[in-house]
């Protein structure tokens, strides 16, 4: 055991065993597998998943008549994951059992189809926790556009061709938007910070009691985006690395960075391994790299004004 906490400190996050099945029916190199594990690795095994067509649903409900996992899940339509979940948190509050509910969806669900429900039980503060892992589009069915998907990138919906040079419109920023909710806790993460990751999941089941929390998740899909299948967790490093994703967190309007990077590296290092942002010449390259500023620096204003 000793020997085992020299190894890495994220293990020791860990509260429960794997409550997967191996060999998963994801693409390989999806990084939703490393996900959903660790997600229930840490929260425990006393969670209510709520969930909705989409790539995680493949093992999420099970096929045929057999199980991927060990949990209680709920499969739900993408028009009903909040208020589903605020209905099962309020029964399991009244009854007095602690379990923990959390609905996990994608950008598709979060951002644009359950969008409305997910605003409402957030606005209530409802208590229940919401990940949203955002591989910035509709995967499952078709890897089309979805409103977090980021300007110039090729989607089934946003072809690149004669009279299209990919996404015409800039990705909604969803976990800045759930934070102006100003519910008990929102926070954005990925896979190359574990630690991170942890940290955020438990101060989330940590709030349950106070209110709602809202995780975002980066979730880069070599499948849609085109790139090779071991490099998923590189491609969520650099996006760090270059502030195209900042690591973040609040508590009811006040902000903190919890990863600062000084100084960042070139944004083209990212899209390079991409490949649906293959085609982007210099000036299409530089209005991302001005987002990713805008979008960092607006976190940076909001620690420094607002701070947590
Ligand atoms: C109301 C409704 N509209 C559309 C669909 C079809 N649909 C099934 S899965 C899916 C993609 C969901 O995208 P996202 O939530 O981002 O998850 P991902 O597939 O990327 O994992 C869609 C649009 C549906 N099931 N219900
Ligand atoms: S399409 Fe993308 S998100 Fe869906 S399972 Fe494959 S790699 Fe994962
Ligand atoms: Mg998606």
């Amino acid at each position: 055991m000793a020997e085992k906490k020299k190894l890495s400190k994220v293990f020791d996050y860990f509260k429960d065993e794997d409550q997967f099945a191996s060999g998963l029916s994801f693409c390989s190199g999806c990084p939703l597998e490393l996900l959903l594990r660790f997600v229930s690795r840490v929260l425990g095994k006393e969670i209510v998943i709520v969930g909705t067509p989409s790539c995680s649903a493949a093992v999420l409900y099970g096929q045929n008549i057999g199980a991927w996992h060990k949990l209680a899940y709920y499969g739900c339509i993408m028009t009903g994951v909040a208020s589903t979940a605020t209905g099962i948190s309020r029964y399991y509050r009244k009854t007095g059992k602690d379990a923990t509910v959390v609905c996990f969806t994608g950008d598709g669900c979060a951002a644009d189809i359950g969008f409305q429900p997910l605003s409402g039980a957030a606005e209530r503060d409802e208590h229940f926790i919401y990940i949203c892992y955002d591989n910035e589009g509709y995967m499952n069915t078709g890897i089309q556009r979805s409103s977090t998907t980021p300007f110039g990138a090729a989607t089934t919906t946003t072809p690149v061709g004669t009279n299209r040079r990919g996404n015409d419109t800039r990705g909604k920023n969803l976990p800045y938007i759930m934070a102006m909710h100003k519910g008990a806790y929102t926070a954005t993460a990925t896979l190359s910070h574990l630690d991170d990751l942890a940290k955020k999941l438990i101060k989330a089941k940590e709030k349950k009691d106070e209110g709602f929390s809202f995780l975002h998740i980066y979730c880069p899909c070599p499948t849609g985006w085109g790139f090779d299948t071991d490099l998923s967790i590189d491609v969520c490093r650099m996006a760090v690395r270059t502030n195209y994703y900042p690591l973040w967190e609040a508590e009811r309007g006040r902000f903190r960075m919890t990863h600062r990077v000084t100084k960042p590296k070139a944004l083209a290092d990212l899209l390079s391994r991409i490949k649906k942002f293959s085609h982007l010449n210099e000036e299409e390259v530089g209005l991302l790299e001005t987002e990713a500023e805008e979008r960092y620096q607006l976190i940076e204003d909001m620690a420094e004004k607002w701070p947590l």
